[in-house]
């Protein structure tokens, strides 16, 4: 990282100063009104209160902090619920998805005793399994998708050998917003008695409140652990993932003990840990309930609909059908219709294919997607 132009001042600064400094700082930054391009967005107002309310909180030293702890435990029993999940699972709230896909594979590599084994991922897997390749030493064996983007399940257990510790399914993938074949992965998981887990931090928070969708949780015989992030859809700060374990027990592949605090074992990657984020995605689930966040996500689906019948309209196509609040479309000269919509403040992203990314979260609105609408048509002209 490059370093700023700052130095470390003999004298401090007045304290109204430094905020006005900041507040310069934050100027720098994009609101997320005209962002198409992020899976996170503004948290949720009751959230922001909860983190406030909670900000000296260390989970990393539970003994402490019990209130903070009830509150962890009683959010991962109702992300439980809400995941399919019964009396038997446990987990932890983590700092986001990579820390939870992180995990959930060390969880499998100390459980099977394997140190150089393999893992197969879908070849539209998140960045994060390339770290866990680096990280853990196993080796990350890619499958690739089918026309529809969904992972090949043959192809997934043509890959399968004796050093194999688990498979991996995506429930709301980065850049299509698909869901993979979620049961005939656990088959194939449950044949060949492997682990399988599901990589959900988009979709965790959006699948269960669609309309209809096939079954991909922990109420699937063979899924050993769901990785779901708040800070996506769930609406609460950053840093909030969750990691559960169908089977409670594979936790304890993550114990190291740790002799001089208040509690005589950790599970989490990171030592000291946020009781803040806890809090914000605590009260979010209370607050909302699964109305709450049903009408969010029927929002985001209006949305979505929306920009998919305009964008055909306006005659272009998606590669896909959106299963979720991701929509994917193929643009002729991409990069220059990026630089035109960012003349006019949009965000969008791109796909490893080479199709325009947009991500359609509750920050957006029905007039913003218009004005969207219109300036995309713009940009494509001639
Ligand atoms: N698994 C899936 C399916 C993901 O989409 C992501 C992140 C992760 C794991 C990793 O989660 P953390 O980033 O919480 O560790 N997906 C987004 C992406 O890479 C993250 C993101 C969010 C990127 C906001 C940019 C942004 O502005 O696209």
């Amino acid at each position: 990282m490059r370093r700023g132009a700052g130095k470390m001042m003999e004298e401090g600064m007045a304290f109204e100063d430094v905020l006005a400094e900041l507040e310069r700082f934050k100027e720098q930054d994009l609101k997320y009104t005209r962002i198409l391009s992020s899976m996170c967005t503004d948290p949720h107002p009751i959230a922001k209160i909860a983190h406030r309310l909670f900000l000296e909180a260390n989970l990393g030293d539970p003994g402490l902090f019990p209130g903070a702890k009830a509150i962890e435990e009683r959010t991962i029993s109702m992300i439980a619920d809400l995941l399919g999940g019964d009396d038997t699972v446990r987990g932890y709230l983590t700092t986001g998805g990579t820390e939870s896909n992180i995990q959930a594979i060390r969880a499998f590599r100390n459980a099977a005793q394997i140190r150089d084994g393999n893992i197969i991922v879908p070849q539209s897997a998140h960045f994060s399994f390339d770290k866990i390749g680096d990280l853990l030493a196993v080796e990350v064996r890619k499958a690739p998708f089918d026309a529809s983007f969904r992972v090949d399940p043959d192809a997934v257990e043509e890959l399968i050998d004796d050093r194999t510790i688990g498979i991996v399914a995506i429930a709301g993938t980065t850049e299509y917003g698909q869901i993979d074949p979620i049961e005939a992965l656990a088959e194939i998981a449950r044949r060949n008695n492997l682990f399988l887990h599901v990589d959900a931090a988009f979709g965790g928070f959006v699948i269960p409140f669609l309309d209809s969708h096939p079954p991909f949780d922990l109420s699937v015989e063979g899924v050993s652990s769901i990785t779901i992030d708040p800070h996506k859809m769930g609406m609460s700060t950053i840093p909030s993932g969750g990691l559960l374990f169908k089977d409670g027990t594979l936790l304890d592949f993550l114990s190291t003990p740790t002799p001089y605090l208040t509690s005589k074992n950790q599970f989490s990657l990171t030592g000291t840990r946020s009781g803040a984020t806890a809090a914000s995605t605590y009260a979010v689930l209370r607050h909302l309930g699964r109305r709450g966040f049903k009408q969010i996500v029927d929002r985001c689906m209006q949305m979505t609909a929306k920009l998919r019948s305009g964008t055909e309209s306006a005659g272009i196509t998606s590669p896909v059908e959106p299963m979720m609040n991701v929509l994917t479309l193929e643009v002729a000269n991409l990069e220059q219709v990026i630089e035109r919509l960012a003349q006019s403040g949009w965000r969008v992203s791109v796909t490893r294919d080479g199709f325009m990314r947009l991500v359609i979260m509750p920050h957006l609105t029905e007039p913003i997607i218009d004005e969207f609408l219109s300036d995309l048509e713009d940009a494509t002209k001639d």
